[in-house]
């Protein structure tokens, strides 16, 4: 009998969630449904045959990005050829999967195709590529990406606008007016997709700084003068494990969200410093890694206008960090290469738990 009970007793503490190894007591998913909140992650459809990938990814998150596939330069290979294959199997995924998808993006200034970067376009010219660009990839999209980054990056780190060749180089028409080119995009936007929401999205935006002011002064203005801009993107890409750029985080987000405008989170991750041999430099990197995820979570589920929390990928297997900083930095996502669950992804549990 007391070997019987102790046999169940084992059986029984075997079959309790531990939460460390890949089987888990409630997925990050599951957490962020019940407070109505987004949680996502870009995406690549290239690795949906991968079957830890799809599987890690349908069960810890409800919304979904592609990392580049619905770029110009993906989605876009000639100038009389959109490309929707890839962009569609996100969607199809997102369909089997009863997840959300979020569009990235309609107008920036990197990763376009050469025939649009190398080409010597007229400002007449680029003005209607970008306006028939939105308006075909918007309503291809139209019921399936609820909402889109409708222009990315257009600030430099002083506020000022990069030059591109969408604002100047040559530009669309509307060069050397600030932010007069934002505004027509979302024109268009709206025009092309009523029910969609329409995004700014920016890097290096998360606390108070002249490129976070630009873009605040840049939603207000829209705001004031109904120009249709639903919400911002703070991409929250952390390179430094010190929270000194981003202790104002609150502060911004509620100025965001006072004009009426929604934001996300929409590209977290926080590269680790690495040996030459692609090992940690420090162990304890990972627990500093896990409190700047709990610290921009925290702020994002206290502010109610912040709706939705993602990551810029979710497995260190496949991060663009470790080619962008040539092997220096890596490992900043919530799943390891062999996609177990990090200190970072059971510092957001607890977040999403409280
Ligand atoms: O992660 C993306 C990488 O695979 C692409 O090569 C790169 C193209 O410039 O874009 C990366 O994603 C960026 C995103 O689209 C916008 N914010 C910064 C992201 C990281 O560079």
């Amino acid at each position: 009998m007391l070997m019987r009970f102790r046999r169940l007793f084992l059986v029984f503490i075997l079959l309790l969630p531990t939460g460390t190894g890949n089987t888990l007591a409630q997925s990050l998913r599951e957490q962020a449904d019940k407070r109505k909140l987004l949680i996502g992650a870009a995406v690549n459809p290239g690795r949906f045959s991968e079957a830890p990938y799809a599987e890690t990814l349908a069960r810890e998150f409800n919304m979904v990005e592609a990392e580049n596939v619905m770029k110009w330069g993906g989605i876009r290979p000639a100038q009389d050829k959109f490309n929707f294959g890839p962009g569609d199997q996100v969607v199809a995924f997102a369909v089997a999967h009863k997840m959300k998808v979020r569009g990235h993006c309609l107008l920036w200034s990197e990763y376009n195709p050469a025939w649009l970067a190398k080409g010597s376009f007229t400002p007449e010219q680029l003005s209607k590529l970008l306006e028939e660009h939105i308006t075909t990839v918007m309503k291809h999209y139209s019921g399936k990406v609820f909402a889109w980054d409708v222009v990315n990056e257009s600030f430099l780190a002083n506020g000022k606008i990069e030059p591109s060749i969408w604002y100047d180089s040559p530009g669309i028409g509307l060069a050397e007016k600030g932010t007069a080119y934002v505004e027509q995009a979302f024109r268009w936007a709206r025009a092309a997709d009523p029910k969609a929401l329409l995004f700014y999205n920016d890097y290096d935006t998360e606390g108070l700084n002249p490129k976070s002011d630009a873009v605040y002064e840049m939603a207000k203005d829209f705001k004031k003068r109904g120009v249709p801009i639903d919400g911002v993107g703070i991409q929250a890409h952390i390179i430094d494990l010190d929270m000194a750029g981003i202790s104002s985080l609150a502060a911004n987000m509620k100025r965001l969200t006072a004009l009426g405008l929604q934001v996300h989170i929409t590209e977290m991750d926080v590269g680790l410093r690495l040996e030459k041999t692609g090992a940690l430099m420090d162990q304890a990197d990972l627990d500093r890694q896990a409190e700047i995820y709990r610290f921009v979570a925290t702020v994002c589920v206290q502010e109610p206008g912040c709706a939705a929390f993602m990551t810029w990928g979710f497995t260190d297997k496949y991060s663009w960090i470790p080619g962008y900083t040539k092997g220096a930095k890596g490992k900043a996502l919530l799943f390891d290469q062999a996609y177990a669950p990090k200190p970072a992804y059971r510092a957001l549990r607890e977040v999403l738990a409280r």
